[in-house]
C-alpha cells in the first residue's frame, strides 16, 4: 500500500550542473525529501537525445549521482537511480508514443529551441520524443508531484494531458501529476545574458556558475556578470541582470529579496557582486568537497545506483504491466 505521496524528478548527465539546477531543482528536492516517497533519477536516456561522447557521458553519470548525494539527497530516504537501468522507461515510452500526437510534440518550445540550434533537419527523433520519455518517467511511478524549474512547465502539462488521455481511452491507470515549481530559484538566468536561462549546454563558460567551480572561478564569473544601466539595486523587469543576482542571493541564503534590496539601498553593484560571490562560494564549497570525496569511491556510488534501480524496477514493472493489460497487450 502506498502511504506517502510520491515525488519524481531528474537531471540530465550532460554538461556541468550549475546554480540553476541547484536552486531550481536539487535544493528543493532536499527540502521535501522527508515528506514524500522520492524517486530521483539520472536521466541518461534523455542526455543522448543530443550527441554525447561515451567516455564523458560515463563519467558525468557518476558525477551527477555524487552531486545528488553531496547536496543532501539521502539514499536511505530517496530512491536514486539511472533511467537506463530500468528498461520500463523506454517500454512505457512506446505505449505513450502511440497516445501522444504529432501536433502536440511539435509545439514543445524546448524542442523548437534545441532543434533550431543544431539545424532542425538533423535533430534526432529522440530529441523530438524527449517529452514522451519524460512523461513515461513520471507516470511509471504514479508520481503526484514533480519538482522542477519553470522551463519544464510545458513538458509537465503534456505529461498531464497524456495521463488523462490514456485514462480516458483505456480506464483509470495513471495518477495525473502536478508540477511543483517554487518561486525562488525557478528560473535562474545566464550571467552573460540575463534574458536567457542559465543552461548547461551553453558553450560560454562564463554564463553559468557550475556547482563544482573552484572559489576563484566563482568569484571571477560573478565579477564579470552583466549588470544593468543605472546604479540602484532593485529587482524589477527593467533590471533583469540585477534581479537575477538578487534571486541567486536570496535562493542561497533564504533571505527574501526585498530585504536584500533594503540592505543594499545605499550601496553599488560592485558591493552586491562582491558579497554575492562569497555567498555562492560558501553555499557551493561543501557540496563540491563532498562530491570530490564521493567520486574517489566510484564502487560505492555504483552500488547505491544499482540498489536504487532495483527498488525502482519493482514499482515500474507493476505500472507497465497494468498499462499493457489496459491496452490489451497482456
Ligand atoms: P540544458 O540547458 O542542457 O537543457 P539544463 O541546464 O536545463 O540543461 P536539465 O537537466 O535539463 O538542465 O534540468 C534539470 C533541472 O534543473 C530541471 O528541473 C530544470 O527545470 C532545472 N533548471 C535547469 N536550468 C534552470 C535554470 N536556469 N533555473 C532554474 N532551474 C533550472
Ligand atoms: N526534462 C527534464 C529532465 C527530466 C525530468 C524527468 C524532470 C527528465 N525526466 C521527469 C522531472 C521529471 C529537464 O529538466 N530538462
Amino acid at each position: 500500500m502506498q502511504t506517502r505521496r510520491r515525488v519524481f524528478s531528474g537531471i540530465q548527465p550532460s554538461g556541468n550542473l550549475h546554480l540553476g539546477n541547484y536552486l531550481g531543482a536539487l535544493k528543493n528536492w532536499v527540502g521535501i525529501q522527508e515528506r514524500y516517497e522520492n524517486y530521483f533519477c539520472i536521466v541518461d536516456l534523455h542526455a543522448i537525445t543530443v550527441p554525447q561522447d561515451p567516455k564523458i557521458l560515463r563519467s558525468k553519470i557518476r558525477e551527477v549521482a555524487a552531486i545528488y548525494l553531496a547536496s543532501g539527497i539521502d539514499p536511505e530516504k530517496s530512491v536514486v537511480f539511472r533511467q537506463s537501468r530500468v528498461p520500463e522507461h523506454a517500454e512505457l515510452t512506446w505505449l505513450l508514443n502511440c497516445v501522444a500526437r504529432f501536433g502536440e510534440l511539435s509545439r514543445m518550445t524546448q524542442f523548437k529551441d534545441k532543434a533550431q540550434k543544431g539545424g532542425a533537419e538533423s535533430a534526432s527523433v529522440g530529441l523530438y520524443d524527449y517529452p514522451v520519455l519524460m512523461a513515461a518517467d513520471i507516470l511509471l511511478y504514479n508520481a503526484h508531484l514533480v519538482p522542477v524549474g519553470e522551463d519544464q512547465r510545458q513538458h509537465l502539462e503534456l505529461t498531464r494531458t497524456l495521463a488523462r488521455r490514456f485514462n480516458h481511452l483505456y480506464g483509470e491507470t495513471f495518477v495525473v501529476p502536478e508540477a511543483m515549481i517554487l518561486k525562488t530559484g525557478a528560473r535562474i538566468m545566464a550571467l552573460d545574458e540575463p534574458t536567457a536561462k542559465m543552461s548547461k549546454s551553453s558553450p560560454v563558460q562564463g554564463s553559468y556558475v557550475a556547482i563544482l567551480d573552484e572559489p576563484d572561478t566563482v568569484r571571477r564569473k560573478i565579477r564579470r556578470a552583466k549588470t544593468d544601466s543605472g546604479s540602484e539595486i532593485t529587482a524589477s523587469p527593467d533590471k533583469p541582470a540585477i534581479t537575477n543576482l538578487l534571486d541567486i542571493y536570496g535562493g542561497l541564503t533564504g533571505v527574501p529579496v526585498p530585504e536584500i534590496e533594503k540592505q543594499y539601498r545605499s550601496k553599488g553593484y560592485g558591493d552586491l557582486k562582491k558579497d554575492l560571490a562569497e555567498v555562492v562560494v560558501e553555499g557551493l564549497s561543501p557540496i563540491r568537497d563532498r562530491t570530490r570525496e564521493l567520486l574517489d569511491n566510484p564502487r560505492e556510488l555504483d552500488e547505491i545506483l544499482e540498489a536504487g534501480a532495483e527498488r525502482a524496477r519493482e514499482v515500474a514493472r507493476s505500472t507497465l504491466h497494468e498499462a499493457w493489460t489496459r491496452m490489451g497487450l497482456d
